[in-house]
């Protein structure tokens, strides 16, 4: 049975994201919001950015400020659970078929008042495939309101050019902003209730501000792919792994191939370990980052 209707798969492609709704009961949101306030509690002592943590500029060890959860599904089972989990793969399966890729995650923490902006990008500039049956898939871990920093998506920017993702020579995670063809401003927020899902098309792009609200924002991200789509930039961690995420029917040795608009992510970023951190080496700033601001 259809999760997500054949007019809204219509439209879906149309704009290129679409707002499935509750995916979560009241008691698992409950369980993924506990598990992430405990991760964020063990931050208390990390020093630096590390394998699961990237942290705000303003973090210390005693005042910790988680800007992410890197790749929760490797380290906490219940997110690894919730990816498998048919409430979650459904609605994707009606949009890029039943053989479906986990190919990377992350937990985005927007803590009230300072939490990091996103500036615009497209998630294929980071990771080209051979075809674009490629998607993020957001749960809200709280409320998204107007003034918490919500996701904003350009509607129907993933039908259009992979714009460039450069600055000074090397890949900085956003995009050039002296292209003109984007107005910004026709942005759609996607605000939504927590336990709600999101799924963007992987070329659609998008941003957010900073959240100057009293309520934080987190947001739950699995990037699924079509299983038959392969990262042109190759395997990060070999064949195993990579095959190993295929949450839902088969993997493939074919390699489907489409004629999509592809740019490399090379040179790779001056500060590398997280968008946040790849968007530093930009020249001129969209959003406003408040955290300094907020650290006195
Ligand atoms: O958390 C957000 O608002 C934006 C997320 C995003 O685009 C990313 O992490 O690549």
């Amino acid at each position: 049975m259809m999760v997500i209707e054949t007019a809204d798969q219509e439209i879906f492609r149309k704009q290129g994201f679409i707002h499935v709704g509750p995916v979560l009961t009241a008691e698992k949101l409950r369980a993924l919001q506990n598990e992430t306030d405990a991760i964020v509690d063990a931050a208390r002592g990390v020093e630096v950015h590390n394998e699961i943590y990237d942290l705000e500029a303003t973090h210390t060890p005693k005042r910790p400020r988680v800007r992410r959860i890197k790749t929760p599904h490797l380290f906490f089972p219940v997110f690894e659970d919730l990816a498998r989990d048919t409430a979650v793969t459904d609605p994707v399966a009606d949009l890029i078929g039943q053989d479906i890729r986990l190919y990377g995650g992350k937990i985005n923490i927007k803590a009230a008042g300072y939490g990091a902006p996103v500036e615009w990008h497209q998630d294929w500039a980071f990771y080209p495939h051979t075809n674009d049956d490629v998607l993020t898939v957001c749960i809200l871990l709280d409320d998204m309101e107007v003034d918490n920093g919500p996701l904003c998506i350009m509607p129907g920017s993933h039908r259009g050019p992979v714009f460039d993702h450069h600055s000074n020579g090397a890949f900085c995670g956003a995009l050039d902003q002296d292209d003109d063809s984007l107005d910004f401003t026709q942005a759609v927020p996607m605000t939504g209730r927590a336990g709600d899902m999101l799924i963007f098309h992987a070329r659609a792009v998008h941003g957010s501000e900073g959240n100057r609200s009293e309520r934080q924002r987190r947001l739950l991200i699995l990037e699924m792919t079509a299983a038959d789509a392969w990262p042109l930039a190759g395997l990060r961690d070999g064949y195993d792994e990579f095959q190993r995420w295929v949450i839902r029917g088969q993997g493939s040795l074919v390699p489907r191939l489409e004629d999509v608009p592809v740019r490399m992510p090379f040179p790779t970023a001056v500060h590398a370990g997280s968008i946040y951190e790849n968007q530093r080496a930009m020249d001129r700033h969209y959003f406003q980052h408040l955290d300094a601001a907020a650290a006195n």
